[in-house]
């Protein structure tokens, strides 16, 4: 069968809008840093409305978690002044154990991503890494999505991952930051569950038209995976649905 997009209306806000639910934590800092941080290395303190260690280092690695345990998920946060720090990801504090993705780093001479893979205290080489995606001192938002084995980070709000890794060494663990730099600090941290893949419907990690084919062929048998709006049924308002994650590129 022939398919195209130019079938259907796109109305935005069933993506956008439709699909929602409430974050498990988000912080904005003002007030001072939310009693659920753990501020287990670093002396961590809220500085003029931002999230900052008063001790950054890498010796070891500053760590101020979440209490939360989660498998999969989606952990935003703004970078100020982008030079040295990150982001921990399913990581047990008990055995200093997890996933970290690196922002600049390098001494501070870095101006990408990459990722460390940490099992009780031992790091690995730089992974997944990627140079060029920033000026030194930036303000940039960086989003991790964990989905299963695949570990997944973007940049302002970007639909195309920056740089991903997998491991299966970590069903679950908390989320948190990381510092080694005086000048960078955090703001508006928001924790969720990922957000539903919807284009790339066959998820082989790209939005093409092998996806249109894999979610017609389930949505005309009515396989609830087609119901990408998730309210329960499969119809029309799916069709529209796909269409407008699948024409912005959006997995
Ligand atoms: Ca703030
Ligand atoms: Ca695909
Ligand atoms: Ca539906």
């Amino acid at each position: 069968m022939k398919l195209r997009a130019s079938r259907f209306s796109f109305v935005p806000c069933l993506f956008l809008a439709c699909i929602s639910h409430a974050q498990i934590f988000t912080d904005d800092f003002n007030a001072g840093p939310s009693p659920q941080w753990s501020n287990e290395r670093g002396n961590w303190t809220a500085i003029d409305g931002r999230y900052d260690s008063l001790a950054p280092s890498n010796n070891p690695t500053t760590r101020s978690l979440l209490p939360y345990i989660l498998g999969d998920l989606s952990f935003e946060v703004d970078v100020i002044g982008l030079v040295d720090g990150g982001i921990w990801v399913r990581t047990d504090p008990d055995s200093d154990s997890g996933v970290l993705l690196v922002t600049g780093g390098f001494l501070g001479m870095g101006r990408g991503l990459y990722w460390h893979i940490v099992q009780h205290g031992t790091y690995s080489v730089a992974l997944g890494r990627i140079d060029g995606l920033f000026t030194a001192n930036q303000n940039v938002r960086i989003r991790v999505v964990v989905r299963g084995d695949l570990y997944t980070a973007y940049v302002n709000g970007s639909c195309t991952p920056a740089t991903s890794i997998t491991t299966d060494l970590f069903s679950s663990g908390r989320v948190g930051l990381y510092d080694f730099s005086a000048q960078q600090s955090f703001d508006n941290v928001v924790l969720d569950l990922p957000p539903p893949i919807i284009a790339d419907f066959n998820q082989d990690g790209g939005v093409d038209g092998a996806d249109v084919q894999a979610f017609f062929e389930a949505w005309e048998n009515g396989d609830s995976a087609s119901d990408v709006n998730q309210d329960g049924g499969v119809d029309g308002a799916d069709v529209e649905t796909f269409f407008f994650a699948w024409e912005n590129g959006c997995a």
